[in-house]
């Protein structure tokens, strides 16, 4: 395994929602529910469903190994009451009894470690679960020291501080402590207090959770809704049109970066160590300020790009702000098609599975990191989830369903009822099934894995980005005298290629029936065209 500090750059990540996985033995999941009693959240009734576990994602490694990954990143499996499906904390040091125990994680680590398959942990900075003993005591008096762990604020005319919504629900960020008549912060659920990062002691106790796990052998952390971090301590209301829009979509305050160096601090007992950072933010130069010349974040992750997956103009505008950012300050940009927050690429692209496929070939060309969502090299859509059957608070539940692994056998995973049902067209977009077909979604995120991470001319060729007429996108990857041109077509017609593109060597078509030769790029079509010539300024 490479041990440079900058073995992310230029890579593939694979994200892996555990609960969605695989599940290795239902038995000892309940086993291991009923020996170790965590509390649970109100809302939340799903541990006598099944769903994935550590064990299960170790018995995957081989199959994440032949479809070419190097490193996976776990959403969280830490001790939690599940108000937000792990993302309220109880226990950053202990691993959910849903998920198994420390010696699973430590086994998990090792084997990827093997082979040769980097871990990388999600963290939360922003809140602990309101079932964290550092809440729990807080309640307990005005005097505790972990009063000023989180945020506790006088009410305003008898109501909340000020006026920011919580996520999910369109509720308030602030919820009244009763027996002290003060109310806490929190930008997402009521059960996920926001974390004071100004007490010096939250600090400490965070980067020593984060300690404990760099010392298990993970390699780096994707740090949630980093973004948050940082707060207007004068708490000012929002102005007039953001005031119904959730705080968390819009929170920033250059005082983050303050906390970023500290956070950054790791690197120098742990030089390997990733922070990729979860920055929702709208613009991408506020996004890219994260990053700021490599003494932030390492990587942030793109979100512009998603909310235009089918808009020719929008991967255009996105893509050349980036390329300035990398140009200018080296930047690294974290290109996502979709994550477990978001509704798929595929459902996204109107369940198209032909441009689903071109996305992807596009997407895979882009300089910077590529980080798939499981289950999008499966092609998979959004699982439709009956109104009745719905779990989660923020109405994600789609992009969560489980992983179908083979055609019997609920998919893989035994008659017990899941969390979740499957996605659509299981029957055939299974992970057995497709291994079998060689034209299949998962056979081409294969051989772009393998090109992305093997091939010169996309690990560090320049880039170089032209629109050509109204429908046709091409990004030149060039390296020496190599050039490959990625170039998709948008529209639902057949377009004419320059007469330069025509009748050249295809190195890899994003559908069976890529062709140039008679000059066209079918419909929704992309294919990555190589060229052996002297550097040139156009394609
Ligand atoms: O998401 C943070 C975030 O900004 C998202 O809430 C986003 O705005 C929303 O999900 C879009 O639908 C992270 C995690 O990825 C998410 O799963 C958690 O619920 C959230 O933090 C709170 O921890």
């Amino acid at each position: 395994m490479q041990n440079d500090s900058d073995w992310f750059k230029d890579s593939v990540i694979y994200q892996i929602y555990p609960r969605s996985y695989y599940l290795s033995d239902r038995e000892l999941q309940l086993k291991r529910i009923r020996k170790r009693n965590v509390f649970r959240a109100e809302n939340y009734h799903l541990d006598q469903y099944g769903c994935g576990d550590l064990k299960g994602i170790e018995e995957k490694l081989d199959y994440l190994s032949d479809l070419g990954v190097t490193s996976i990143w776990l959403s969280p499996f830490y001790e939690s009451p599940m108000a937000d499906f792990g993302y309220d904390v109880s226990n950053y040091l202990e691993v959910d009894p849903l998920f198994g125990d420390m010696n699973d994680f430590e086994s998990l680590v090792n084997r990827a470690t093997k082979q040769d398959i980097r871990v990388i942990i999600d963290f939360v900075p922003n809140h602990t679960s309101n079932r964290h003993p550092w809440f729990l005591e807080a309640l307990k008096s005005l005097e505790s020291p972990y009063r000023d762990y989180y945020y506790f604020k006088e009410p305003k005319e008898g109501g909340p501080p000020n006026n920011w919504r919580s996520a999910f629900l369109n509720e308030s960020a602030w919820s009244l402590d009763s027996s002290s008549n003060q109310y806490y912060l929190h930008l997402f659920l009521k059960e996920q207090p926001d974390l004071n990062w100004y007490n010096q002691a939250v600090v400490t106790a965070m980067l020593d959770n984060m300690k404990f796990w760099l010392d298990k052998g993970v390699s780096g952390f994707r740090l949630d809704a980093v973004h948050c971090l940082g707060k207007d301590l004068e708490f000012k209301d929002a102005p007039e049109p953001l005031s119904f829009a959730p705080r968390c979509f819009y929170n920033h305050d250059d005082s983050v970066f303050d906390i970023l160096r500290k956070i950054r601090s790791l690197k120098e007992k742990y030089p390997q160590c990733l922070l990729l950072g979860e920055v929702f933010l709208p613009t991408i130069e506020l996004i890219s300020k994260y990053y700021v010349n490599g003494e932030g974040l390492d990587m942030t992750f793109m979100f512009p790009l998603v909310f235009g997956l089918n808009s020719i103009i929008s991967w255009e505008t996105v893509i050349k702000e980036c390329d300035e950012l990398i140009l200018k300050n080296d930047f690294i940009p974290a290109w996502v098609l979709s994550n477990h927050d978001l509704p798929r690429a595929k459902s996204r692209l109107g369940s198209s599975d032909r441009l689903t496929r071109s996305i992807a070939l596009f997407y895979f060309c882009l300089k910077g990191t590529q980080v798939i969502y499981q289950g999008d090299e499966l092609g998979l859509e959004d699982a439709r989830i009956d109104p009745s059957k719905k779990v989660d608070p923020g109405n994600r539940d789609g992009s969560r369903a489980p992983i179908p692994w083979r055609p019997l056998d609920q998919y893989g995973w035994g008659s017990d009822e899941l969390w979740l049902p499957f996605p659509p067209d299981s029957d055939s977009l299974n992970v057995e099934a497709q291994q079998a077909d060689p034209s299949s979604m998962l056979n081409l995120y294969k051989a772009l894995i393998s090109l992305k991470k093997n091939d010169p001319v996309l690990q560090g060729g320049k880039q170089k980005l032209e629109k050509i007429g109204s429908s046709l996108l091409a990004i030149k990857r060039e390296l020496e005298y190599i050039s490959y041109i990625a170039i998709i077509n948008f529209s639902s017609e057949s377009q004419v290629l320059p007469e330069n593109l025509r009748n050249e060597e295809i190195l890899l078509a994003a559908n069976s029936k890529s062709q140039t030769t008679g000059g066209f790029l079918g419909a929704h079509d992309a294919i990555i065209i190589k060229k052996s010539s002297a550097y040139s300024n156009g394609l």
